[in-house]
Order: C-alpha cells, then structure tokens, then sequence
C-alpha cells in the first residue's frame, strides 16, 4: 500500500459537485482509502487567464493500485463526470492529476511523478499543505515550495468537510 495525493480541480458546469462525486468514488474503490481531503479553494486561472475561476482540492489516497492502475482510474472518474478535452490549460468540468505516490519518481509516456508543474502552483500547493505541508518533492518541502508560489487571488471556501455535504449532491450547490 502507497499513499498517492492527488489535486482536483473543475471550472465549468458544478465543480463542487463533480469534485465530490470523484471523492465518492473513490471511497468507494476497493483498492483505495481516503486518508486525508483538503480545505475546498477558489483560485484564480492559472496559465490561461480568460477563463472562470477554479475551485481545488487535493486528497490522499491509500491505495494498492500500481501508478498507471490509479492513473486509468482518475481518467475513468473523469470521464464519467464527462469532462470535455478542447484545449490545453483550458475549461473543465473535473480534472485529477496524480501528484505523488509515496516518493516515486517516475517518466514513462503516460505519466511523470510527481507531477512536473505542482512546484510552481499555489492552486495544489496550499491544498496540499493543509495536509502534507511536510511532504518532500524534489529535495524541498511542499511549505518551502508554497513560500516562493503567488497566492494571490486564493481563497478558502469550505472546510475538509466540504464533499460530504448535502450541498455537494446538489446541482446547485
Ligand atoms: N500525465 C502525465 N503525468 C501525469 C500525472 N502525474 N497526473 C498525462 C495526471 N496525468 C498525468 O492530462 C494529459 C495527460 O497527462 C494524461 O492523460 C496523462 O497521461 P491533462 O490533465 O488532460 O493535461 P492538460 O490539462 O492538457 O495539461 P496539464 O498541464 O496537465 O494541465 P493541468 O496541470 O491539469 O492544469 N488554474 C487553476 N486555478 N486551477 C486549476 O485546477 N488547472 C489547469 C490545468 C490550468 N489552470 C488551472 C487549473
Ligand atoms: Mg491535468
């Protein structure tokens, strides 16, 4: 067993909503066990800027499931929240990045751990901190990685509680 964190975050449609179903799932996974879920955020777009704000989470994950296993998984809960690919960095209803698992480092054609571009953004490094602010990722902590990131613009929504919610199963929550 590993514990893998992954960073969830959706812009269009209801966010909230597809985050906490994704959660749902994979609480209901055999192979998995959620063992920590961040505070809920509202950030800033990151990359391309004309676009909604995003809300991101991130959540550790228990698992059996080797690295790409868990991969097929979060791309499996990400299409069933129906997620549209259209262009890169843009609009999306749900989108999971696996960020770590346990400390692997890793390059195949499908996958890179941890993920290559969590170092520079606040959007999964203040979510991850409330959890896992001791975590190293290349040498660094995520606290020391966090204290060079812009936050502006971030804002904490909800508390860790945040998919459990009756809020959550509503449309418009
Ligand atoms: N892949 C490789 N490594 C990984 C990994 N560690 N985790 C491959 C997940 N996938 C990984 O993913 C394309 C492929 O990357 C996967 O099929 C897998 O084989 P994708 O998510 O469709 O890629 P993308 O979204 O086009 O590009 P990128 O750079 O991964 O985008 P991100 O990182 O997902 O960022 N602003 C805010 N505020 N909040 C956000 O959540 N998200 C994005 C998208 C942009 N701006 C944002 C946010
Ligand atoms: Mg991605």
């Amino acid at each position: 067993m590993k514990t893998a964190c992954l960073g969830l975050g959706g812009n269009i449609g209801d966010p909230i909503r597809a985050m906490s179903n994704a959660l749902r799932i994979i609480a209901d996974h055999p192979a998995c066990a959620i063992s920590a879920v961040s505070r809920l955020y509202r950030t800033p777009p990151w990359g391309k800027t004309d676009q909604s704000y995003f809300f991101n989470a991130c959540v550790a994950v228990l698992t059996s499931l080797e690295p790409e296993a868990l991969l097929d998984f979060c791309l499996h809960i990400e299409r069933a929240m129906k997620r549209e690919r259209t262009e890169r960095w843009g609009p999306r209803t749900l989108d999971i990045d696996i960020l770590t698992y346990g400390e692997d480092v890793l390059e195949t054609t499908r996958l890179t751990l941890p993920h290559p571009r969590m170092t520079d953004r606040a959007f999964v490094l203040l979510p991850l901190a409330d959890f896992a602010a001791d975590l190293e990722i290349g040498g660094r902590s995520v606290n020391a990685w966090l204290s060079q990131a812009d936050k502006a613009g971030i804002e904490v929504v909800d508390n860790e509680d945040w998919w459990r919610g009756e809020r959550a199963g509503n449309a418009d929550g």
